[in-house]
């Protein structure tokens, strides 16, 4: 069994997801072919088939695209050259899985030319499929399986995992020494889905539109085996790791008891609501070293036309608590949605000042992704080619990169942006050119140099080290 990891971008994230299908398919071989680090991925796979025969092949599809309305990079071609050179070494099936692949898994399969994937967790799925496959049984009824059929793609139901009831996965199949030092960061996951309908994301669609918990003793003996590689900043992997907070306190709770919280520095995306004094204080004590609250608008209708549950009076809460308790953290913006005006920008951003977090993400455009709300909200707007508030591709399937800016801002929303930011050096934009500003982690040389000089920790808050040391 061969594990692929297709992502090619610097500086590096550990692929967590592998780590965690080695451990779930104990009982058969597995090699991992991380393309991370190869010079050159056609000759790494080369490499491999000059000395190795496989059953079969998993790839894993992180990034669909860089999701940037200012990079647009699109990763999905660089998957279809990966999947055609295996191609041309074996005829092992191929089969695909990961983050940016259960987003849109049939397009993703159809342009690859590919027959075969599991859409959300493979854990249960994946050797499933694998023993069947080998046994030469029918495996269509596999959960969460895609699979070609005469009429076109099917689609399973995803069986979702009782995490609880899971061991901590071992983490001995990615070379996590060399990704944290290269990487800057571990990393981990304590639980899987999310409940919420903000109308762009599409996190609930892979992981599940339920919240599924790990037990505390189980995630922090994962950080105790990543302390004992040296790994000793980690992110959490969590769409939003204060929902719930009871789950949140658990997991500090448990770090603290083991006398941890000195020794890890961890990074969390939360959410601005549920975010007290006390789960503040705990975060301290259990090693957080910052946040990065997703907060999208500091405007009270923009937030409630995302689908957003909270309100400006959460984010003054919320800033108010980090500031007081010493907490460096991080506001990230999703700008130019339905509706957005250039007065509720104005207010957003009046706002941020006025909060002062360490860093604010002002990514202007929303990704379109589809399955979510707002593709349908996109396609109830009319005809997609011409939707004046769309940018990108404007393909019926949403798969390569689009992006939502309202037509309401004009047409230099970016150079009104600019304008209202005024060169305020906390704020973050994804343009390549904007240093240390520049939170577009694809190729991010400033990034990968810091970390080779020795920063750890999430890329925003090294980026954000880097600013305060000019
Ligand atoms: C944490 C996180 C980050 C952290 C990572 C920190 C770290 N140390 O790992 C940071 C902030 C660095 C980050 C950066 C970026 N991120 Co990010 N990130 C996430 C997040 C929240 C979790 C990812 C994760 O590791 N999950 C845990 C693992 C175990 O889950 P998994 O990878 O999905 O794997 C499971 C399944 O997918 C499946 N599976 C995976 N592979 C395979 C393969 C096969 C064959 C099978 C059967 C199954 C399978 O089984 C796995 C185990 O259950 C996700 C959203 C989410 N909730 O998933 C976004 C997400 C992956 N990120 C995203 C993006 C766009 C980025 C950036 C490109 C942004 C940018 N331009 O800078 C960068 C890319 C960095 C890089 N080098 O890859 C997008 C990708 C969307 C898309 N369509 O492409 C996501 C989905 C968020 C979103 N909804 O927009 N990210
Ligand atoms: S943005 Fe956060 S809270 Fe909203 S659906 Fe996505 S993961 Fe859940």
């Amino acid at each position: 069994m061969l594990l692929v990891n297709t992502n090619l971008m610097k500086p590096p994230v550990a692929p967590l997801a592998l780590d965690y299908l080695a451990s779930a398919l104990e009982g058969f071989e597995v090699n991992l072919l991380d393309l991370c680090f190869a010079e050159d991925y056609a000759q790494e796979i080369d490499r491999y088939f000059a000395s190795n025969s496989v059953a079969a092949i998993a790839l894993t599809l992180r990034n669909t695209d860089d999701t940037h309305f200012s990079g647009q990079d699109f990763f999905v071609p660089t998957l279809k050259e990966i999947a055609d050179h295996l191609k041309s070494h074996t005829s092992a099936p191929l089969i695909l899985g990961g983050a940016g692949f259960s987003i849109m898994p049939e397009a993703i399969l159809q342009f690859c030319k590919l027959d075969l994937g599991i859409w959300g967790e493979g854990e249960y799925s994946l050797p499933l499929l694998i023993k069947k496959i080998a046994a030469g049984e029918g495996y269509r009824d596999v959960p969460g399986l895609i699979y070609r059929a005469k009429e076109g793609f099917r689609r399973n139901r995803p069986r979702y995992l009782d995490l609880k009831a899971m061991p901590p996965p071992e983490r001995k199949t990615v070379d996590n020494r060399r990704y944290f030092a290269e990487g800057g960061m571990g990393s981990i996951e304590a639980k899987r889905g999310c409940a919420k309908a903000c109308i762009y994301c599409a996190d609930p669609l892979g992981k599940g539109r339920r919240t599924r918990m790990r037990s505390p003793k189980s995630v922090v003996d994962e950080i105790e085996a990543l302390l004992h590689m040296g790994i000793d900043h980690l992110h959490f992997c969590d769409s939003e790791f204060n929902l719930p907070p009871s789950h949140a306190e658990a997991v500090c709770l448990e770090i603290i008891s083991r006398g941890l919280g000195s020794k890890v520095s961890w990074y969390a995306y939360c959410s601005p609501a549920l975010f007290s004094q006390e789960l503040a204080t705990l975060f301290q004590r259990a090693g957080c070293a910052g946040i990065n609250f997703g907060v999208d608008s500091a405007n009270d209708r923009m937030l409630r036309t995302l689908g957003r549950d909270f309100t400006v009076y959460d984010l003054e809460g919320t800033a108010g608590i980090c500031h007081r308790q010493g907490i460096v953290f991080m506001y990230d913006l999703l700008l130019g949605g339905p509706g957005e005006t250039r007065d509720s920008l104005h207010q957003t951003i009046e706002m941020m000042k006025r909060l002062s977090p360490h860093r604010v993400g002002a990514a202007l455009g929303i990704r379109v992704f589809p399955g979510t709300r707002l593709a349908s909200l996109v396609r109830r707007e009319g005809p997609i080619a011409n939707n004046p508030n769309l940018h990108g591709a404007r393909d019926d399937n949403f798969l390569a990169p689009v992006f939502y800016l309202s037509s309401t801002l004009g047409d230099n929303a970016p150079q009104y942006l600019a304008g209202l930011i005024q060169g305020d050096k906390r704020f973050f934009s994804a343009f390549a050119d904007a240093g240390d500003q520049n939170y577009n982690y694809n190729q991010n040389e400033l990034l990968v140099q810091a970390i080779r000089d020795g920063h750890r920790g999430a890329f925003w808050d090294i980026l954000r080290q880097l600013g305060e040391s000019r």
